[in-house]
């Protein structure tokens, strides 16, 4: 499918830094930043700071540096938070994937025991 990236998401703005974030760890290709929103004691996003919209947007056209980068980054904030006892990585995307903000993020919810969820 085509990807059409819209860069007035409220991602790319705080990627350009029009929006304040909680940054938890940023490297070249990412950033890691606290939900406004938290699910759980640790909700932390990581986003790559290439324009992709989704995980198979990222995963189909970003560079193999930037999916490295990515990658690296939320090795970074695992190690920086308490997700000692586990953790959920949650990735929307799109209409059934109930996803609001269309700039890639990959959600890192943990900090206390989560119910089970399908699948
Ligand atoms: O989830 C989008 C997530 O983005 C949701 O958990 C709230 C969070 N959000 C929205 N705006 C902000 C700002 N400004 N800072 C931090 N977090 C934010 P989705 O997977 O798209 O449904």
């Amino acid at each position: 499918m085509a990807f059409d990236y819209d860069s007035e998401n409220i991602f790319a703005k705080i990627l350009r830094g029009e929006i304040p974030n909680r940054t938890v760890y940023e490297n070249e290709h990412a950033l890691a930043f606290e939900d406004i929103r938290p699910q759980a004691p640790v909700h932390v996003l990581v986003i790559p700071k290439g324009p992709y919209m989704s995980l198979d947007h990222f995963a189909q056209e970003a560079s193999p540096e930037e999916q490295a980068g990515f990658f690296a980054a939320v090795g970074e904030v695992c190690r920086k938070v308490d997700v000692s006892h586990g953790f959920r990585a949650i990735a929307n995307a799109r209409l059934h994937g109930v996803q609001d903000v269309p700039h890639f993020h990959l959600h890192i919810i943990g900090g206390a025991q989560l119910g089970r969820m399908l699948p």
